[in-house]
């Protein structure tokens, strides 16, 4: 963790990001730190996070490692965000992750579990972290990354799409559970994006990841980091509940019938 303590007491909108050494996580903290948002960015490749720095300015981006998969690591990033910070405008649950695309009586266990470590249980361990903090502060947005993995099934999603299923009702939840607070919550529900996603869930197949985006045209991070950003930059009276994004090539198919 770096950080001037001027920084991160300046009054200026405050957003935190896991996951921000790639994909979306990364566009987000370009997207906001170009409206002049201070931006926390935090990842376990720490290295990834200081040339992100470098490329926004060391005043508008504070970094820290963080693995939220880690209990010790989510206690020891929030007493840092919050012994300097008065407030966090926004959270962005965003770092998670899918491993395989197997059906599910062959899936690696071992994958399951880190998936339901990453996307459920860190994602609510963060969750649960931050919020009191904003509920004394009355103010507060937490934006969830979820997918449309959580809505439709399609095979070889298993655990991936129920980690997500999970992110919606969570978030559909913390909506009644703060209500009268001024708290907003956001579900984003993106479709097939072209990030490290695929490389990350084929294990490192470059090849295999590569030819998923192939001859179509799929959203780019900076599609999801705009649409981040819409939803913070509503008037406090709005709150943006889901949105569903997929790339114009993307639909549905047809139900199944095994003969
Ligand atoms: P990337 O693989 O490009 O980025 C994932 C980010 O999550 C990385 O910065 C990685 O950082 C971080 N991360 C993974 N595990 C942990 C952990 N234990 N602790 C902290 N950070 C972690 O993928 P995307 O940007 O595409 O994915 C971002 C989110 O969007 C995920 O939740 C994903 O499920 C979701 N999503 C992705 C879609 C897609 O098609 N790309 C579509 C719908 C949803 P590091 O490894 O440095 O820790
Ligand atoms: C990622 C989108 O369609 O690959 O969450 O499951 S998809």
């Amino acid at each position: 963790m770096n950080i001037k303590d001027e920084t991160i007491k300046a009054d200026r909108k405050l957003v935190v990001i896991t996951g921000a050494s790639s994909g979306f996580g990364q566009a987000c903290a370009e997207r906001f730190a170009a409206e002049g948002w201070l931006v926390v960015a935090a990842a376990r490749r720490e290295e990834r996070l200081v040339t992100l720095q470098q490329k926004l300015g060391e005043s508008n981006c504070i970094i820290s490692a963080l693995d939220v998969s880690n209990s010790d690591s989510i206690n020891r990033f929030t007493e840092f965000v919050f012994s300097h910070a008065k407030r966090v405008d926004v959270l962005v649950n965003n770092a998670g992750l899918a491993l395989g695309i197997l059906p599910a009586h062959q899936a690696e266990l071992s994958d399951w579990q880190t998936m339901i470590e990453t996307n459920i249980i860190g994602l609510t361990k963060m969750t649960r972290a931050f919020l009191p903090h904003m509920v004394d502060s009355k103010n507060g947005h937490v934006i969830n990354l979820g997918s449309i993995a959580g809505s439709y099934p399609y095979p070889g999603a298993n655990v991936y799409g129920a980690t997500k299923a999970f992110v919606e009702q969570f978030s559909l939840n913390l909506r009644a559970d703060l209500g009268g607070t001024g708290i907003r919550v956001t579900n984003i529900e993106p479709g097939l994006a072209e990030t490290e996603f695929s490389q990350v869930r084929f294990h490192g197949d470059q090849q295999k990841a590569s030819k998923l985006y192939q001859d179509l045209e799929p959203l780019v991070a900076a599609d999801i980091a705009e649409s981040i950003y819409w939803c913070a930059s509503l008037p406090q009276h709005v709150n943006i509940n889901r949105l569903e994004i997929m790339p114009t090539c993307q639909s549905f198919a047809p139900l199944a019938i095994a003969k």
